[in-house]
C-alpha cells in the first residue's frame, strides 16, 4: 500500500469508484451486492429491482457506488445510459439457467461492443452464481458458453459464487480492488 492510501485509510478516506452490475434478471445481482454492505445495512428481503438501484460498499482501500441495474427485458435499454459512468462492471449469471445461457451471451456481446465500453480496459468480474443449484453448471463451463476467452482487451475474471451463502464473493472483490488500484497508479 503506497503512502498516499495509508494516509487515506487512517482520514478515514477511500478511494471512490463507480461499479455497474449487470447481467440477466434473476441471476443474484441484488442478492450479491446486499451481502456485499454491512451487515447492519443489508435488506432483509430481495426483491426484484425496477429500474435500478443505487448502493454503496467499502473495501479495505476503495469505496464503492454500484448501479445494481435490473436485468429483466425492459429495462435492459437503460444499461448503456450508465456505461460512460462506470469504471468498472460486476456481470452476473444464473449458472443453472441454461436455456438463458445464450441471452446472457447476446447481451455480454452487445455490453462489450458499446462505443461507451469497446476501446476501454474496464474491468470485468464475472460470478457464475447460483453454484448451490444441484445442476448448475461450472465457472468453466460458464466461461467456454460465453466465450469469455475472446475478451483480449480488458482484465476479466470468473468466480463460481453462491450468493445465499455468500460464498465466493470475496475472491472476486479482491481482484477487482487489484484492478482498480492498478489501473490507478
Ligand atoms: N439458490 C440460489 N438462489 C439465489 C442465489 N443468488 C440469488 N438467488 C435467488 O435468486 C432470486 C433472484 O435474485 P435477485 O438478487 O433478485 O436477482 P437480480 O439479478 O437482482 O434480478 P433483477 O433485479 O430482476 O434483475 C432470489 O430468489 C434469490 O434469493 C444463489 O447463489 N443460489
Ligand atoms: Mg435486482
Amino acid at each position: 500500500m503506497g503512502l498516499f492510501d495509508k494516509l487515506a485509510g487512517w482520514l478515514g478516506l477511500k478511494k471512490e469508484v463507480n461499479v455497474l452490475c449487470l447481467g440477466l434478471d434473476n441471476s443474484g445481482k441484488t442478492t450479491i451486492i446486499n451481502q456485499l454492505k454491512p451487515s447492519n445495512a443489508q435488506a432483509q428481503d430481495i426483491v426484484p429491482t425496477i429500474g435500478f438501484s443505487i448502493e454503496k460498499f467499502k473495501t479495505s482501500s476503495l469505496s464503492f457506488t454500484v448501479f445494481d441495474m435490473s436485468g429483466q427485458g425492459r429495462y435492459r435499454n437503460l444499461w448503456e445510459h450508465y456505461y460512460k459512468e462506470g469504471q468498472a462492471i460486476i456481470f452476473v449469471i444464473d449458472s443453472a439457467d441454461k436455456l438463458r445461457m445464450v441471452v446472457a451471451k447476446e447481451e455480454l456481446d452487445t455490453l462489450l461492443y458499446h462505443p461507451d465500453i469497446k476501446h476501454r480496459r474496464i474491468p470485468i468480474l464475472f460470478f457464475a452464481n447460483k453454484m448451490d443449484v444441484r445442476d448448475a453448471l461450472s465457472s468453466v463451463k460458464v466461461s467456454q458458453l460465453l466465450c469469455l476467452e475472446n475478451i483480449k482487451d480488458k482484465p476479466w475474471h470468473i468466480c463460481a459464487t453462491d450468493a445465499l451463502k455468500g460464498e465466493g464473493l470475496q475472491e472476486g472483490v479482491d481482484w477487482l480492488q487489484d484492478q482498480i488500484k492498478t489501473m490507478r497508479t
